[in-house]
C-alpha cells in the first residue's frame, strides 16, 4: 500500500516558501507542506486542508506541478506526492505544532538540509516544468537512486 499525499510550495517574487517538520516522518528537514490524502477528498483539497492545518494558509491560486514516487525497499510504507505551486492564498504562514515556515531566497534553497531527491527535481519546478519522479530510499532515508522525467 502506498501513502498518497501532497506537497506544495508557495512562491513569491524570488522567495519560497519552506518549513521545518517539527514532528513525525521526515521531522529536522525543510519541506514543503503537505501530508496524507484522506477518504472522501480531491487531490486540492486535500492540499488546502493541509496547509490550512500546517501553517494556517488557504491556497487560492495553485497548479499542480509534479508526481513523485518514493519507495522504501526496507518495509516502510511507501509514498507518492502530488506536488503543487502555490502563488496566491489567504493569511500569512505561521508556526504550528507540526511545522515552522520560514521564507527562503530561491537561489538559497537548502537543498542539504532537505529530503535528497529535492534537488532533482525541484529546480525544474521553479524553472516552470511538470516533473514525474521515482525514488528509492533506505531504512535510514538515504536516497538509494533517483528517476526524474519532465512531462
Ligand atoms: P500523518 O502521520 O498521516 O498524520 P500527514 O501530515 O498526513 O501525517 P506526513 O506529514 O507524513 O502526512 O506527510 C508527509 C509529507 O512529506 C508530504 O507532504 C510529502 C512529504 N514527503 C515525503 N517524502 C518526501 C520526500 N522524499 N521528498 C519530499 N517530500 C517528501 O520533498
Amino acid at each position: 500500500m502506498t501513502k498518497i499525499c501532497t506537497l506544495v510550495f508557495l512562491l513569491e517574487g524570488d522567495n519560497i516558501l519552506l518549513a521545518m517538520k517539527k514532528r513525525g516522518f521526515g521531522s529536522g528537514r525543510w519541506n514543503g507542506v503537505g501530508g496524507k490524502i484522506e477518504a472522501g477528498e480531491t487531490v486540492a483539497q486535500a492540499m488546502i486542508r493541509e496547509t490550512q492545518e500546517e501553517i494556517m494558509v488557504t491556497p487560492l491560486e495553485f497548479s499542480s506541478v509534479g508526481y513523485l514516487e518514493f519507495a522504501f525497499p526496507d518495509g516502510t510504507t511507501d509514498m507518492a506526492a502530488h506536488v503543487y505551486i502555490c502563488t496566491a492564498w489567504d493569511g500569512e504562514p505561521v508556526e504550528t505544532e507540526e511545522m515552522a515556515p520560514r521564507w527562503f531566497k530561491i537561489s538559497d534553497i537548502p537543498y542539504d538540509r532537505m529530503w535528497q531527491d529535492d534537488q532533482f527535481w525541484l529546480p525544474q519546478v521553479l524553472n516552470g516544468k511538470t516533473v514525474k519522479g521515482n525514488f528509492v530510499f533506505d531504512k535510514d532515508d538515504t536516497m538509494l537512486s533517483h528517476e526524474v522525467q519532465e512531462v
